[in-house]
């Protein structure tokens, strides 16, 4: 630690000339990035020295996003130093918490998929398993969410201006990527050869972001590649007085890198989407093979020593680069190369709806990557033939890769990998029994399950910091090396003292919220009340919509119908795409009912909706601690797993769910008594989807929901949107809130009713924290390395 303290002062002194007395905030933020992270850096050279010894299989994790969050608390925690560096900055008149808030987030990612990119590094980096993460170094991450009267707006998240102190730029490894041009094959001595012509190269810059664990000594990387072009602007155009021609080939190239999730609804965006896909898939398995010949000599051996995971279809690249490098760089035969490939990649499905199933247009894709689409279109030729020659009574028509001009990126990693799994057994079913039936028919034994796990380190460890201690001090076992071990917990069950002290704990962390929501929204809520949670994306299959829909209720009811319940505040967070119209009026509709609740003293006494801007890590990490109710209301068989209900449960919140993705799991680890379920099952879903569903009918048949959108018109002003949100549940309701309602209406009731029962509340809380060790990240992590990557602790 003295070291630590020594170096921030050298730091200071030497880069800003200024003594601790002296320094500003920024300059200790950026001295403690800096010397964490090259901390880390030194860490990483020891421990990259024993992995290379030992010369066992590595793990390299593919992913379009790595939802990071904020990096200095993580690493001085992991580091265990936190509460010293506190110490020394406090003597010198600086609060850690403070130099934490300059911190951005870096939003490399969108929602669920990219947070548990980031929960597995850390979960595998804590148990000391070998693991790279590749991904792109967006410039923008995802944007800026700002509330103006209601409506969302997107501001650009410039992140790295102060985020950049956490990198470290690795000049010595960049590599070349090849866009459009031609291929040629060549006869040459030494048989056919592919040649490129005319393509235009870019470069991958890399930069290395460190990955610290919990009380180990195992520092691993996430390597995010930057666009550049090859060669800079043109220096001849520039003299010759085209200014802009001559930077006009660098912005194209750099444009890769620019932003996270360009809009693809045109083609241009979907252009650029490919480009990113192909950008930092072609990088990272140019390095990987790289390293790898250079330690081995050759690639025989590749999938002996090498796991490629493939995280949703968006790195699905990876699989015919491998090809390629194996077959145009390394001579390999197709025979030989494929077996190889097929054994090296493992590939994760995050989704079953329909449109996030990726799909790209030959006529966009082949030009773009002529080479690439090639080996595609070959895989899928030898793939379609393989299934013939089996004689397999399959239908091709749904598993061939190719299909209709569109390349369907889930079956080429179905065909090309040897595992692929879903993300909660609900979901992973539906995988087997529906979306690839016929896959998993022709492929026994590829598919499986892993159910998804949160890095319990951040959001209990770092985001409950009271709750930790408490707990530590109670169970005296170390819940937060193994969180499995948390369920001593239950033997508290009856000790009315401990329930209480629970509660006192969940109060400060409201109280915590409270002033948080207060200063952002100037609303002052009642820290009685009951806190109400839905955080997450906004979509339609998650149904926001739906939650609008029962306060709506309960404001008709206080007003006209004299009911007093207890007070509630419900509190929403979520960014909406900046495309999709219907999600950014739900936001419009939960803002308009805030405000028309807050401008009547009659009902602001029992209810509240605070929807909170710009939904990020650093911002769930404070609410989920003051959460009472965690809202898990998705269609059943919509939502893959969740991963926000195993936060929120982690905390001691109850939810309220139906019975999708992994709530069902939830269900089954605390008992029907300590969950409030409700809705139609995923199979009644299909059943009424297949028989045909018409919201209107259930509008017309049932009073409640008749009067609740009836009077939810009345709320109209002309600037809201309660008249067009309430033709749009009536007539098309696309994931079915009216037929559920009326069943979360009664959860919602015995909600209330229970939580005036303090006892009993309290009780089902600490089952909740009680049974949460089996989502860690930890479990989850350990499920890969044992039934999908085979690989080691490194010793
Ligand atoms: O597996 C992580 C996360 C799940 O918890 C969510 O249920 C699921 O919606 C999300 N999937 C995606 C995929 N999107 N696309 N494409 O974000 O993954």
């Amino acid at each position: 630690m003295d070291s630590f303290t020594k170096a921030i002062k050298r730091y200071l002194e030497k880069r800003f000339g200024n003594s601790i007395e002296d320094a500003s905030e920024r300059q200790i933020y950026q001295a403690l990035m800096v010397i964490t992270r090259d901390k880390l850096a030194e860490k990483r050279y020891h421990y990259i020295n024993k992995l290379k010894e030992s010369e066992q299989k590595r793990v390299y994790y593919m992913s379009m996003e790595f939802l990071v969050g904020k990096t200095l608390r993580n690493n001085l925690y992991n580091l265990g130093i936190e509460s010293e560096v506190k110490n020394f900055l406090s003597e010198n008149g600086f609060v850690l918490d403070k130099i934490y808030d300059i911190e951005p987030d870096p939003g490399l990612g969108n929602g669920g998929l990219g947070r548990l990119a980031s929960c597995y590094m850390d979960a595998l980096t804590s148990q000391e398993y070998p693991i790279t993460g590749f991904s792109i170094l967006y410039e923008f991450g995802i944007f800026k969410q700002v509330i103006s009267n209601g409506w969302q707006q997107e501001f650009p998240d410039n992140w790295l201006d102060l985020g950049k102190y956490g990198l470290i730029y690795r000049s010595d490894e960049e590599v070349e990527i090849k866009f459009y041009g031609e291929t040629k094959e060549q006869w040459t001595s030494d048989g056919l050869r592919i040649k490129y012509e005319d393509y235009t190269p870019i470069i991958a810059e890399p930069y290395d972001l460190m990955i610290s664990g919990y009380e180990t000594d195992a520092v691993n990387v996430l390597r995010l590649w930057k666009s550049k072009a090859s060669g800079g602007f043109n220096m001849r155009l520039f003299e010759q007085g085209e200014y802009s021609k001559s930077v006009e080939s660098k912005a194209i190239a750099e444009s890769i890198s620019k932003l996270l999730y360009p809009a693809d609804d045109n083609n241009k965006g979907k252009e650029l989407r490919i480009k990113q896909q192909y950008f930092f898939t072609s990088a990272s398995l140019q390095q990987i093979v790289k390293m790898h010949y250079k330690a081995y000599n050759t690639l025989d051996n590749l999938a002996e020593k090498v796991v490629i995971h493939i995280n949703d279809t968006h790195p699905s690249l990876c699989i015919p680069e491998l090809m390629r490098i194996l077959m145009d760089e390394y001579e390999y035969s197709w025979d030989k190369a494929w077996e190889i490939t097929i054994k090296t990649f493992a590939y994760t499905n995050h989704t079953i709806m329909a449109e996030a199933l990726e799909k790209w247009s030959v006529d966009l894709f082949r030009p773009i990557l002529p080479r690439i689409y090639t080996i595609i279109s070959e895989i899928n030729n030898r793939f379609c033939k393989w299934c013939k020659d089996i004689g397999a009574s399959v239908d091709l028509e749904e598993m061939s890769i190719i299909h209709n001009d569109m390349i369907r990126m889930a079956n080429l990693c179905i065909v090309s990998s040897y595992s692929v799994n879903g993300v909660s057994k609900l979901h992973s079913d539906i995988l087997k029994k529906d979306t690839f039936k016929s896959f998993n028919r022709i492929y026994p034994g590829k598919f499986t399950n892993v159910t998804n796990g949160i890095a319990h380190r951040r959001w209990l460890g770092q985001a409950n910091p009271e709750l930790t201690k408490y707990l530590n001090e109670l169970l005296e076992v170390d819940f937060i090396k193994d969180l499995s071990s948390i369920e001593n917990l239950l033997e508290y069950k009856s000790d009315e003292s401990v329930i209480n002290n629970l509660e006192n704990i969940k109060k400060i962390k409201k109280v915590q919220l409270a002033e948080y929501i207060k200063k952002n929204t100037g609303l002052t809520v009642d820290t009685n009340s009951i806190f109400d949670v839905q955080i997450k994306r906004l979509h339609e299959y998650k149904r926001q919509l739906l939650n609008a829909l029962h306060i709506i209720y309960l404001y008709k009811e206080i007003k006209y119908n004299a009911l007093k319940p207890y007070p509630r505040t419900f509190i929403f967070s979520a960014k909406a795409s900046s495309g999709y119209v219907m999600a950014k009026n739900i936001i419009k509709l939960i803002c308009s009912i805030s405000e028309i609740i807050e401008m009547d003293p009659e009902v602001r006494k029992y209810i509240k909706v605070v929807f909170l801007e710009d939904y990020r890590v650093s911002l769930a990490e404070k609410i989920i601690p003051a959460a009472d109710v965690s809202e898990q209301i998705s269609q059943a068989g919509k939502e893959a797993s969740g991963t926000g209900n195993m936060k929120l449960m982690l905390n001691g919140a109850l939810t309220l769910g139906t019975m999708d993705g992994a709530n069902v799991e939830i269900y089954n680890a605390v008992g029907k008594d300590n969950i409030f379920i409700f809705g139609l099952s995923s199979e009644e879903v299909s059943d009424l989807s297949e028989r045909g569903y018409r919201s209107e009918e259930f509008y017309q048949n049932s009073s409640v929901i008749k009067e609740t959108i009836d009077f939810m018109r009345t709320l109209d002003n002309g600037d809201s949107n309660f008249n067009y949100m309430a033709d749009y549940l009536v007539s098309r309701d696309p994931y079915m809130c009216l037929a559920d309602f009326e069943s979360y209406l009664e959860q919602q009731k015995l909600i209330e009713k229970t939580y005036q029962d303090r006892i009993k509340w309290g009780q089902m809380s600490l089952v909740n924290i009680a049974n949460s060790g089996i989502f860690s990240a930890d479990r989850a992590t350990s499920e890969y390395v044992k039934e999908i990557w085979n690989i080691k602790k490194v010793k």
